[in-house]
């Protein structure tokens, strides 16, 4: 979906005149993209109509190209869909439950979650209340163990509510407490009725519904659902990085009137952050976004504690070399950066994970 729309964008800017034949061509593939990412047809309709209804009624305001001005309304235009305001992370005491289906990613934006808040200084622990699925305490413990998270539960329980009574007295201190929840293969009467559970012992402040990317449209039907039960207040949409639906998976929340608080971008457990629309549609249009850039740059460089004036003294060995690679890592995969820059599309797939391949070894080395 990226790569065509930006080569949408790059029509508008190479053609000489802008006309109604040029407009129309646009608008037909912007639709075709968008439904190619499944996002429902009725928005893509309502966004088309949209977009040309305000190109011919709309007088081109003055000191705007009308090539700007069409790249601005179309940007405009999609950043509506994917829902108007910005998720503001809560930064008082608060608790949070994780629901969803199974695979979903539950677990690992449990995890991904709690360093979020904890590295934002607060107190964190995450609690398992998943009986379900065997060794789904294993796994919150090593994902716990990784990014130095207390984390609660027993690995042979047999009743959700039971094992979160238990657990919520012995983690008063906390600041944060994350809830993981087991899924099904659906919404079903007995997942319902373990969630419920849960929901009326905790009153957690946030329920967030974690649906995976490759949902797609479907997520708008979960979304409703488990927002009609025990009332959602925002959906992490996981796997962004995996799927060509997550245009499809983004929209659908909006549709279904609850806003997309978080994306997992990957595995990894820095592979996560709040979601904003701004960001999104500038990547669709291959706008560089240096701020996104910037703050990468700065934590990674904080994490390793690589020294800048360090580097400008000269002293330059093998230590600050395997720093500076380590930094780069931090930073995500060479194919993010450069998309983050506007410039995946000018480099060949092949050679940045063979420049990858070559950084991994010289780590090693
Ligand atoms: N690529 C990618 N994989 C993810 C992401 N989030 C979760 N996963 C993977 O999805 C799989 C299922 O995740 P899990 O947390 O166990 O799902 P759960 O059954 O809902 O608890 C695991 O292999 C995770 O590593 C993400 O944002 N990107
Ligand atoms: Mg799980």
């Amino acid at each position: 979906m990226l790569d065509k729309l930006q080569n949408v964008m790059n029509k508008i800017t190479k053609s000489r005149v802008i006309d109604e034949e040029l407009i129309k061509e646009i608008t037909k593939d912007i639709q075709r993209i968008l439904i190619q990412a499944d996002v429902s047809v009725k928005l893509v309709k309502e966004l088309s109509d949209d977009i040309k209804r305000k190109i011919k009624e709309k007088e081109f305001p003055k000191g705007v190209s009308k090539k700007e001005y069409i790249t601005k309304l179309i940007y405009n235009e999609l950043k509506e869909i994917l829902g108007g305001e910005e998720y503001k992370p809560r930064l008082e005491s608060h608790d949070i439950l994780l629901v969803g289906l199974y695979g979903s990613g539950k677990t690992t934006t449990v995890a991904k979650l709690a360093s979020f808040y904890s590295k934002r200084g607060m107190k964190t622990c995450a609690i398992t209340t998943d009986t379900d699925r065997p060794a789904a305490y294993e796994q919150l413990q090593q994902l716990g163990e990784k990014i130095n998270i207390d984390v609660y539960g027993e690995p042979d329980a047999q009743n959700a509510s039971k094992v979160l009574e238990k657990y919520l007295k012995k983690t008063e201190g906390y600041d944060i407490r994350i809830i993981d929840s087991a899924g099904r293969d659906n919404v079903n009467k007995e997942l319902l009725k373990e969630i419920k559970g849960i929901e009326k012992i905790l009153s957690p402040k946030e329920t967030f519904l974690v649906v995976s990317a490759d949902t797609g449209q479907t997520a708008r039907r979960l979304a409703k659902d488990f927002d009609r039960e025990i009332g959602l207040t925002g959906v992490i949409v996981t796997k962004t990085d995996t799927s060509a639906k997550s245009g499809g998976a983004l929209t659908a929340c909006s549709e279904a009137e609850v806003p997309v608080a978080f994306i997992g971008t990957g595995e990894k457990m820095n592979e996560f952050k709040v979601f904003k629309a701004e960001d999104f549609v500038a990547n669709l249009l291959g706008k560089p976004d240096l701020g996104e850039l910037l703050k990468r740059v700065q934590r990674a460089t904080q994490e390793t504690d690589l020294d800048p004036q360090e580097l400008m003294k000269g002293d330059y060995n093998f230590q600050t070399f395997y720093k500076q690679l380590e930094a780069v890592n931090k930073m995500g995969s060479l194919s993010k950066i450069f998309k983050t820059l506007g410039i995946q599309n000018k480099i060949p797939k092949e050679e940045l994970s063979a420049t990858e391949e070559k950084m991994e070894k010289y780590k090693y080395m």
